[in-house]
Formats: C-alpha cells, sequence, structure tokens
C-alpha cells in the first residue's frame, strides 16, 4: 500500500452543471478524467484530510469502479472515514440523509441521474455539502477552477477494497465503512408518514405499481412497499438494478416510462402507481386514468402535507424552480405561505431548507422533496400521496379534479429538442435575449406579452446572485413560456421549452393539455424562431 503522486494536467470542460459533471460514460474512464475532478474536488472544498464523506452511487456501469478509485484518493489524501453504501449503491436522497445523519463534512453520489447509463452512454459525480445538499455554485466554481490549475492527484495503490459486505476496514489510516443503503432510508420514511394507515389501505386490496426502471429504487421499493407496507409482491416493476437500466431512459415520465402509463390508462389499472428515476430522486405519479404533472403534484402536496404526521404541524413555506408551473402558488396564497421561486437545480433549494424557510419544494422535472434531507426525494413522495390517499380515502383522479376546482388548473406541458447544435441553440437566446426589451405590448397567437426578462435570483438567505436562469415571457392572461438551455445533458445543448396557461372556468378543467396550450405552443416558436434556429420541425420529448 503506497501513496502515490500522479502528474496530470488540466482537462477542458470538467464544469458542474445543473447537477454535477455529467459526461459519456467513456470520458470518465478515459485517462485521469475520474482522478482530477475528484482532486479537484478535494481542492475546492479545502482538502479532504481529517473529513469523513459518505460515497455512494446509482450502480450505473463504472459504478464501483469509480468508488475504487475515489476511496484510494480519499485514503491518500488523508480523509478520515468514508461511509459506503454495500457495493457503493446509495440512491441520492438516501446519500443525503447519510451525510446529515452521520454529520459528515459531505459525500460523493456517482450518477448520472435520468440520463442512460451503460459503456456508451452517461456516468456523473456530484459533491454534497455538510448539510446533505448539493454543492452551491461558489463551491462548484472552485472545484472548476481547481481543475483548470491541476497538475497532480495523490492516489494509493492497493488492492480493491471489499464493498460487498457490511462493516469497517482500515486502509492506510482511513476508515471505510460499509453500510447497508436502505436502512437508514426506511427508518427515516417510518418517522414522517403513517405506515399503518397505508397499510390499512393495502389490506383493503388497494392496488398499486410501482416502476423502479431497473434503477437504484428496487431495493427501496421492494422493502418500503412490498416488505413494510404489504403491498403485493409484483407491485414493484422492474425492481432488479442493472448496470444500463435494461438499456431504457431511467426517467420516470410519460415518454420513457410509457408502459406504466398505458398500464393505468388501461382496462386493468391499478388504483396508483408510480415511477422513479436511475438515482432516486424523481418521481412520477399516475392514478388510475390518470397522469399528474409533477408541478400538479407539488400543488395536491402542499394542499394535503398536513395528513401526514412528519408535515402535521403544516409547512413553513414553499418553494418551486422557476419553469415549474405556479399551481403551487395558489396553494400557498390560500394557505398563507410564503413561496419562493429558485433557479433550476436542487442546490438552490438548500439555503431556503436549512434557514427553515420552505419545507416542500418541487420541479417541473418530477422532483419533489421536502426538509427531512436536502435531495429531492421520490420514493418519499410516493408514501407522501399514499400516505393523503389512505387519509382522504380519495382516488387519484378525484383529488386531483377537486384541486382544479378550488385552485384552477395550470395546463403544463415541457418540450425538449435535444442533441441541437450548440451554437445554433445559444445564438437563439442570445437572439431572445436581445428581444426581450420590445416584446411586451406585442401580440402573438396567445395573447398580449404583459412581460419579458431573464431571471436572476438573489437568494434571499446568503444574498448570493446567480444570473441568466431563463428567459420567461408572461402574457396578459398569466399564460407563460420560459426558454433555458439544459446543464446536465452530455451531447450538444438540450433546448427546454416550459408552456404554461392558467384556467379556472369549471368547465374547461378537463381538456387534453395539448389542446389547451395549443396558442401558446405556437407563439413559442412565433417569438423564438424554434423551427428557424435548431432546424427542428418538433421537438423530440414532450412531457
Ligand atoms: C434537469 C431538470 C432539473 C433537475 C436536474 C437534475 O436539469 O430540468 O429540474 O434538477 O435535471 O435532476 P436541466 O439543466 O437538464 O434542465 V436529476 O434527477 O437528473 O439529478
Ligand atoms: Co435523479
Amino acid at each position: 500500500m503506497e501513496k502515490i503522486t500522479v502528474s496530470s494536467q488540466p482537462i477542458e470542460g470538467q464544469k458542474p452543471g445543473t447537477s454535477g459533471l455529467r459526461k459519456k460514460t467513456k470520458v470518465f474512464m478515459g485517462p485521469h478524467y475520474l482522478e482530477n475532478f475528484v482532486q479537484a474536488i478535494w481542492n475546492g472544498i479545502g482538502g479532504a484530510a481529517g473529513k469523513t464523506f459518505v460515497l455512494g452511487g446509482d450502480g450505473r456501469y463504472f459504478n464501483e469502479r469509480a468508488a475504487q478509485v475515489i476511496l484510494r484518493m480519499a485514503a491518500a489524501s488523508g480523509a478520515a472515514k468514508v461511509i459506503v453504501g454495500k457495493n457503493a449503491v446509495l440512491s441520492t436522497p438516501a446519500a443525503s440523509h447519510l451525510i446529515r445523519k452521520r454529520a459528515t463534512d459531505g459525500g460523493i453520489i456517482m450518477s448520472a441521474s435520468h440520463n442512460p447509463g451503460g459503456i456508451d452512454e452517461d456516468f456523473g459525480v456530484k459533491f454534497n455539502m455538510a448539510n446533505g445538499g448539493p454543492a452551491p455554485e461558489d463551491v462548484t466554481d472552485r472545484m472548476f477552477e481547481a481543475t483548470k490549475t491541476l497538475t497532480s492527484y495523490d492516489i494509493l495503490e492497493t488492492q480493491d477494497i471489499d464493498l460487498s459486505a457490511v462493516g469497517t476496514t482500515r486502509v492506510a489510516g482511513m476508515d471505510v465503512e460499509v453500510v447497508d443503503p436502505v436502512e437508514d432510508y426506511v427508518a427515516l420514511m417510518e418517522e414522517l408518514f403513517d405506515f399503518d394507515k397505508i397499510r390499512a389501505l393495502f389490506a383493503t386490496g388497494f392496488k398499486m405499481k410501482f416502476d423502479a426502471m431497473h434503477a437504484v429504487t428496487g431495493p427501496y421499493a421492494h422493502e418500503i412497499f412490498e416488505r413494510r407496507l404489504g403491498a403485493p409482491v409484483g407491485s414493484v416493476l422492474n425492481g432488479v438494478p442493472l448496470p444500463d437500466f435494461g438499456g431504457r431512459h431511467p426517467d420516470p415520465n410519460p415518454i420513457w416510462a410509457k408502459p406504466l402509463v398505458d398500464l393505468v390508462m388501461g382496462a386493468d389499472a391499478p388504483d396508483f402507481a408510480a415511477a422513479s428515476d436511475g438515482d432516486g430522486d424523481r418521481n412520477m405519479i399516475l392514478g388510475r386514468g390518470v397522469y399528474v404533472t409533477p408541478s400538479d403534484s407539488l400543488a395536491v402536496l402542499a394542499a394535503n402535507a398536513h395528513l401526514a404526521p412528519g408535515y402535521a404541524g403544516g409547512l413553513a413555506g414553499v418553494a418551486r424552480s422557476m419553469p415549474t408551473s405556479r399551481a403551487v402558488d395558489r396553494v400557498a396564497e390560500a394557505m398563507g405561505l410564503d413561496c419562493f421561486e429558485t433557479p433550476t437545480g436542487w442546490k438552490f433549494f438548500g439555503n431556503l431548507l436549512d434557514a427553515g424557510r420552505a419545507t416542500l419544494c418541487g420541479e417541473e422535472s418530477a422532483g419533489t422533496g421536502s426538509d427531512h434531507v436536502r435531495e429531492k426525494d421520490g420514493v418519499w413522495a410516493v408514501l407522501l400521496w399514499l400516505n393523503i390517499l389512505a387519509d382522504t380515502g380519495k382516488s387519484v383522479a378525484t383529488l386531483l379534479s377537486d384541486h382544479w376546482m378550488t385552485y384552477g388548473r395550470n395546463y403544463y406541458s415541457r418540450h425538449d429538442y435535444e442533441a441541437v447544435d450548440a451554437a445554433r441553440a445559444s445564438d437563439m437566446i442570445d437572439a431572445l435575449r436581445g428581444k426581450l426589451i420590445d416584446l411586451p405590448g406585442q401580440k402573438f397567437a396567445a395573447g398580449i406579452v404583459e412581460s419579458a426578462d431573464e431571471f436572476a435570483y438573489d437568494d434571499p438567505v446568503d444574498n448570493s446572485r446567480s444570473e441568466r436562469q431563463g428567459i420567461r415571457i408572461t402574457f396578459e392572461d398569466g399564460s407563460r413560456i420560459v426558454f433555458r438551455l439544459s446543464g446536465t445533458g452530455t451531447v450538444g445543448a438540450t433546448l427546454r421549452v416550459y408552456l404554461e396557461a392558467y384556467e379556472n372556468n369549471s368547465d374547461k378543467l378537463h381538456a387534453k393539455a395539448e389542446d389547451a396550450l395549443s396558442d401558446i405552443i405556437a407563439s413559442a416558436d412565433q417569438i423564438a424562431g424554434i423551427k428557424a434556429y435548431t432546424g427542428r420541425t418538433a421537438p423530440d420529448v414532450k412531457t
């Protein structure tokens, strides 16, 4: 066992995006690529010496190899201890919980989340802080700066460390504690939700299907839904994690989880269905005959969270990412709660959660979570839904239509144009930026533009400012279009167009979203010239 210093040189493009550094797996497997970035993490946080970290990933291809490298580098840099999920697996919310519970100095999560996995697909690495949340921008900026000047990294030369059994081993003065990835997380869920009530619901014959998409939540879902809550065996679908997620995108939306959507729309539909993503932080909610948009889910959860024991005292406030529909704003207003609008990415919720100013947060991209951890949490969202369904005795469809009757409906859709030429995509955004000042007062298919701006966020807790977080155009009737470029893609640019229209006429609450949004969709192209810039006639993915 020998500590060595390997000379290296800066590698371009190691800039963390919306949620860590994501690249093609082969890029990560390339010479010094992972090592350089891990060294930059240590540099960005003021070194690893004497610190304790959590380490785990979503089990995708290269997960365990990468874990071995990170452990050897942590040991070589003098870390005191690393707590690792068995076989280097931890869901993102479970990792966040472990960081908090064990009061560590942070953790490294290996995941490209909803991006596909495999040697020809994607891999990712993300650092979370001692609060359990993704590193904020000033920290990731420091890491990026470190990647630009790096000349060497420290690593231990040693055999692989056995991560297949729970227990502690010592590696060159550093403890490696392997833990069960599920146990602590399940205990936390039992504190927050009324498991007896949900068990009683299943005992009535209530049927649920949970699609783990061959990703990390399989073992969590089997334990919680089937073993602890008594849902029949077989309620969890695709529950065996696979390194390539069975060749699919582990992205819980109506496109990639279409079989589940077909199931709830079909003759033999279960009462409730849900899915989660690669690393277990996203969720999709369905009921018999109904798909709940993530924005609506956040609003319904905000309105009903107090029915679950963990939230019986009410909410301190709510927060949503800017492109998320404003359905939750209406709930907050009715309940007298503060409602924060943050840039895309969970890292922006951290300060609000830490300061006790928000309890519930959500994003349109199928992320919902609360102050129980500092990540969004797929299984948690499913349990909160189950708790609410068990308490109210309502079906998903009734709960949702009652919600719309009370608050009105924010029709919503997101159109993604993937792998667009990066220069053309940024030209389009630049052109749009140049037009903003002239847009108010102009008339398009969706009506007259009331305001147009580029979103910048001033964090009310630490006063940091984040600029250029998406272009938003609001119409006089409250409809809205948001344009932004993705920060998680690995090929070219992904243009996201977020479309929203509000309706409170009780006769018009049950239209198809695509119909209700047709004027907004047409206006988006009129305003931005999507077809002209991207050369695309239609989005690749509509959710
Ligand atoms: C996307 C989503 C964003 C989410 C992020 C990470 O980012 O839009 O809401 O926080 O993915 O989620 P972007 O920059 O591609 O739009 V996950 O589950 O992939 O960690
Ligand atoms: Co994810």
